[in-house]
């Protein structure tokens, strides 16, 4: 028999409480929300934790991950037993800049007839503007979903969240159609996950739920951020990477999920070693060259950056999708570079 701890931080108080507990269940986060308190547990079995439930009266919500459990708790019960809730702040920033194409061999691909035809995308972003006239064709947007409105409408309503739609574009833009680009993978499918939005601050668990969302479809998990630029060290929480995990060993018919991060715009101001999303083992950080050749002044150098794509500097910057319906040029940064390797890497699944 274990006991249950759990952390727990309300707002700016912070109370401290030991559970006893269930065998089995030995470790908690948390979401929070107005009277109730999410977490997730650690257990071997769904069983224990329903069990659990039983005995403390919190309501099982289902499986996060192969260990992580998710429950709810009624915020009285919590500080009936003592406890201390920990509201995980990750509100990621992420890489708000743009677009080029000298050579990647793309058109080369496009005419051997691979275009991503059959292969799933998953943008985890801010959203992405559905009934764009150059990106409707490509999205799935049944499957998709919004983690921040917990809705499944993923148009974003307010203009500064247009970072998801141009990342869309760069991947699965409509071919010939006289509208803006072309995606590097047009044919492709695109889910779209928006777990960012402005001043919306995302929880271990969700990205967890983002990172193993519709596992039996998404082939490749593209994601243009992460932890705030320049200061610290930053990684996954226990719950999303072991949805990372689930991914890698179980997703693609236990062939793996691909996961995408770009890898930063700290520039020389920064390290993505100490990324710990783009220096962990099992995702492909991409940085970004420009038209150049040579690496964005913005790019960060480090041991685990997998490889470079074209991205925008001052001489020349990318042109993508974006809301309303428009088509922008002024985009830059390795938020732009990591859509591009994912829809290379799209390609690549195509053809093998
Ligand atoms: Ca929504
Ligand atoms: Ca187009
Ligand atoms: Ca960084």
């Amino acid at each position: 028999m274990g006991d249950l701890m759990f952390t727990l931080i309300w707002g700016s108080a912070l109370f401290a409480v030991v559970q006893k507990s269930a065998a089995g269940i030995s470790a908690s986060q948390l979401h929070q929300d107005i009277d109730v308190v999410e977490f997730a547990v650690e257990s071997d079995t769904a069983s224990t934790v329903v069990d659990f439930c039983k005995r403390y009266e919190c309501s099982f919500l289902g499986k996060i991950t192969s260990k992580y459990f998710h429950i709810k708790f009624k915020e009285w019960t919590i500080r009936k037993f003592g406890g201390e809730k920990k509201l995980q702040d990750s509100a990621k920033r992420f890489y708000r800049n743009g677009d080029v194409f000298p050579n990647t061999r793309v058109s080369e691909a496009w005419r051997y007839g691979l275009n991503g035809s059959g292969i799933t995308i998953a943008v985890l972003d801010d959203g992405i503007q559905v009934d764009h006239p150059d990106l409707r064709q490509s999205i799935d947007d049944v499957s998709s979903i919004d983690f921040i409105d917990m809705d499944f409408n993923i148009t974003p309503d307010t203009l500064a969240d247009s970072h998801g739609t141009k990342v869309t574009g760069l991947i699965a833009a409509e071919a010939n159609n006289n509208v803006c680009i072309v995606g590097v993978a047009y044919a492709s499918t695109i889910i779209g996950v928006r777990i960012l939005g402005e001043d919306a601050s995302i929880t271990d668990i969700t990205e967890a739920m983002a990172l193993s969302y519709e596992s039996e479809k998404v082939d490749i998990y593209s994601n243009s951020w992460g932890p705030e630029d320049g200061h610290s060290y930053t990684t996954f929480g226990r719950v999303s990477e072991s949805a990372l995990i689930d991914g890698v060993t179980l997703g693609r018919n236990g062939k793996g999920a691909i996961y995408v991060f770009a890898a930063g715009n700290g520039g020389k101001g920064d390290n993505c070693n100490a990324d710990g999303y783009a220096s962990n083992l099992y995702t492909i950080p991409i940085t970004s060259i420009g038209i150049d050749g040579k690496a964005a002044h913005y790019s960060e150098v480090c041991a685990s950056a997998f490889a470079a794509t074209y991205s925008g500097i001052s001489e020349r910057k990318l042109t993508s999708t974006s809301l309303n319906s428009t088509c922008v040029s002024d985009l830059q940064g390795t938020s732009f570079s990591a859509p591009e390797a994912s829809a290379i890497l799209a390609l690549t699944l195509q053809a093998k």
